[in-house]
């Protein structure tokens, strides 16, 4: 036989038990075809990954048995040689009305594929079922079961286990809809305990997977900093010559301000998706996550963020540490709240729920008309709501398996939870406050060098934290991970 260098495995089973959505998901490939009609699939499809251009492994998706007790009944009877039954199946039936999927889907099979066989754990095995596994243990390939369940109401694994256990190597658990990145890790690990053989190209491949990983965290956390970087910096600046209201003028700039701001952030966002490849589905946000709700509305700066003793305590730590004032021009409130709270100016309007995020001047020119700027933001609430939305969406793109198309229905109204915050940041470790501190006041300064060393702290900070186990949900008000 002519084993590809590439380690394939087909991925078969009876019509419709989630084999495409498996391929989808151990692939990270959102192309894949995926219906409920059963029989969507007809001619098998490869689909490869590659790591830095280099192919490492390949799952194929095959079409469902359809005639498996007549093809059982013809494997019982072969009496040829057992490392060739798959070809000479394919040989004698490949012209003949009856066994046209069946011939297709032992293709992979023929030219050395592994196999993984899905069966939906959600129903009761059925006579059927039982002569596919015979019939995969008859081709003598390496084979492992997995359970995919799609109903969550019903159980009926512990059955398949039992069936599997007669006919196959290894045996899993693996939900296509809700699997992920230490999931799909898991599987490609038990898949080294299929054949030997295989053991060392499987451990290349884990080693890859998890370069890559990494890769795109550090990436991400790139990505993430630069996010943050820009939107504390950002000014934009208007000269009104003519006799304009001020006001309007103010109003516009204002708007024009955080439009931009939102498109960055947009952008990041996207970029992150990219990243994780998800190219084809648009991820879209459950109708209770908070991140469906605009950077600047009230949902997002009452559930995002530091709360307000945290700020207070962050900004003294801040100051006392750096002798920073930091401006409170921008905060639109009373100095006196911060007089009575020992000079801890850095909380700046978010400690009175504002949004009024950045300062605006107004500055009359000596030729006539005014300038006017908006910018830059001078709320140490904003860097952390940024951060959340970045790290909440984040989430939610780790957990979207690729072979997940749409939303179960919800029905709980998560945004009129009680007012906690929802975001990870209010849950980070002091140490990591502090940098992000740091960060937040050497933005406002213009030291350059010390502005790079905090952004790479921050960086670093935020590669830590993606490596680290990522809640399927930033909270109750994500909920990005659940369940049908
Ligand atoms: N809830 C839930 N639905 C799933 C899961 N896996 C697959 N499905 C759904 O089951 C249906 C069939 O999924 P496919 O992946 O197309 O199944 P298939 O085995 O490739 O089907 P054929 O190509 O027709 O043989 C689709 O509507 C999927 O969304 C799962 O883990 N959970
Ligand atoms: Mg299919």
């Amino acid at each position: 036989m002519n084993r590809n260098p590439v380690p394939e495995f087909a991925v078969l089973g009876h019509p419709n038990e989630g084999k495409s959505s498996v391929v989808s998901t151990l692939t990270e490939d959102d192309s894949v075809i995926i219906s409920p009609t059963p029989g969507e699939t007809r001619k098998c499809r490869s689909f490869p990954v590659f790591i830095d251009e280099k192919e490492m492994i390949r799952f194929t998706d095959t079409p469902g048995f359809q005639v498996p007790q007549k093809s059982l009944e013809w494997f019982r009877k072969y009496t040829g040689p057992a490392n060739e039954i798959v070809q000479r199946f394919i040989l004698e039936n490949k012209n003949t009305n009856d066994f046209q999927d069946e011939c297709e889907l032992f293709s992979p099979i023929a030219r050395g594929a592994g196999i993984i066989y899905v069966a939906d754990g959600s129903r009761p095995v059925r006579r059927d079922d039982r002569a596919e596994m015979e019939i995969l243990r008859l081709t003598a390939r390496p084979r492992m079961a997995i359970i995919n369940s799609k109903d969550k109401q019903a159980d009926y694994s512990e059955d398949w286990k039992h069936e599997f256990r007669k006919n196959f190597n290894i045996i899993r658990v693996f939900n296509a809809h809700n699997a992920a990145y230490t999931e799909r890790i898991a599987l490609l690990t038990s898949l080294r305990g299929i054949d030997q053989e295989w053991e060392a190209a499987l451990d290349d491949v884990i080693a890859a997977f998890r370069m890559d990983w990494s890769r795109r965290n550090h990436l991400t956390a790139g990505l993430i900093t630069d996010l943050l970087t820009t939107c504390l910096t950002f000014s934009t600046t208007l000269t009104i010559s003519g006799r304009a209201s001020e006001d309007e003028e103010k109003e516009r700039l204002q708007n024009t301000y955080k439009k931009e701001l939102l498109a960055f952030e947009k952008k990041t966002h996207e970029k992150i998706r990219k990243l994780f490849k998800h190219n084809v589905f648009h991820i879209e946000f459950p109708p209770h996550s908070v991140l469906t709700e605009d950077l600047f509305s009230e949902k997002t700066w009452q559930l995002l963020g530091l709360t307000k003793g945290e700020l207070v305590a962050a900004a003294a730590a801040a100051g006392g540490a750096a002798g920073a004032i930091i401006d409170v021009a921008a905060a639109g409130h009373s100095l006196g709240l911060f007089a009575a709270i020992g000079g801890a100016f850095g909380a700046g309007s978010a400690l009175l729920g504002s949004r009024k995020i950045a300062r605006t001047k107004v500055i009359g020119l000596s030729i006539g008309g005014y300038q006017i700027t908006v910018g830059p933001n001078r709320n140490m609430q904003f860097m952390y709501i940024l951060l959340d939305r970045a790290l909440l969406y984040y989430s939610q793109v780790v957990n979207w398996a690729h072979g997940r198309r749409g939303y179960p229905e919800i029905q709980r109204d998560m945004l009129n939870m009680k007012n906690e915050k929802q975001g990870f940041t209010s849950r980070m470790p002091n140490e990591s406050k502090q940098v992000f501190q740091f960060f937040f006041q050497e933005m406002q300064k213009k030291d350059l060098i010390r502005q790079e060393l905090a952004r790479k702290k921050v960086h670093e900070t935020i590669k830590v934290f993606l490596d680290g186990p990522i809640p399927r949900s930033g909270g109750p008000g994500h909920q990005s991970g659940i369940d049908p």
